[in-house]
């Protein structure tokens, strides 16, 4: 049986990549001072590295040969990772970044039939909370059982840590469970903790391998601008009749 569907944030719930987290990494680079600049290009090859501390270091290993690090580096990546969140969390309360087509729908589809809802994710646990308030609803945060978040587990995705952790926490496991994801190191981390998983691409995912998927979709659809799916010549409403029938193969 179906009893609970476990969401991925960043790319999948919203597109806050590109316009959300890299212009708020940019003006944590600019208060502090420094000649860093992550233009959309580039931030898609930074995307390879999940969780933002880590994104850091490896953009100065990979891209800043020329920067000499301070002997405090570990602790400027924290304070640098900080003022992300601030600038990221004040986008988000300002008005910010919409949810995806059909996501508000299925979760409250989902909410009303008794389904648990939870989350998996790489990102801080307040980028979370302030996109379900601002975009979702006042008690969005409310509506998941788990939001499981950021350095809880030490091994980022790819790892399937963080789905591990969640499956753990709600006392369920993986065949009682759907996950959706966007990306090749977010269905990596939950195939790997045994999840049967949905994608909806984005921009910066969409030649990603996402080799056993359920289904490869355009977004999960609305009824008047229906998904069309990648992976097949389809096109429909992901709702959760259909979510049953796909889990059943
Ligand atoms: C999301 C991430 C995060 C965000 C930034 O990956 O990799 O690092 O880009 O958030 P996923 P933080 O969608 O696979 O969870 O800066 O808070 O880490
Ligand atoms: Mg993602």
């Amino acid at each position: 049986m179906l009893r609970a569907l476990l969401f991925d944030v960043d790319g999948t719930l919203a597109d806050t990549e590109r316009d959300g987290h890299r212009p708020a990494f940019n003006a944590a680079f600019r208060e502090f001072g420094l000649d860093w600049e992550w233009d959309v290009e580039l931030y898609g090859k930074l995307l390879a590295v999940t969780g933002g501390k880590e994104r850091m270091r490896y953009y100065v290993d990979r891209f800043r040969p020329d920067y000499a690090k301070p002997a405090d580096f570990d602790d400027l990546v924290v304070e640098l990772h900080r003022a992300k969140t601030r600038h990221y969390t004040r986008m988000l309360a300002e008005g910010g970044i919409p949810l995806r087509p059909g996501v508000r729908r299925l979760l409250a589809e989902a909410r009303a039939a008794g389904l648990i809802l939870a989350v998996a994710t790489t990102t801080t646990p307040d980028n979370v909370t302030a996109l379900l308030r601002h975009s979702l609803a006042e008690d969005g945060p409310d509506w998941f059982a788990v939001i499981a978040a950021g350095d809880i587990v030490p091994a980022k995705k790819p790892a399937p840590d963080i789905y591990t952790w969640t499956l753990d926490r709600l006392g369920l496991v993986a065949e009682e469970c759907l996950a959706f994801e966007d990306s090749s190191n977010g269905i990596r981390s939950s195939q790997g903790a045994g999840l049967k998983t949905v994608v909806t691409v984005n921009d910066y995912t969409r030649d990603d391998d996402f080799t056993g998927a359920v289904a490869v979709l355009s977004d999960l659809g609305e009824p008047d601008a229906p998904y069309r799916r990648l992976d097949r010549d389809e096109t429909g409403v992901v709702d959760l009749e259909r979510l049953r029938a796909w889990r059943r193969g």
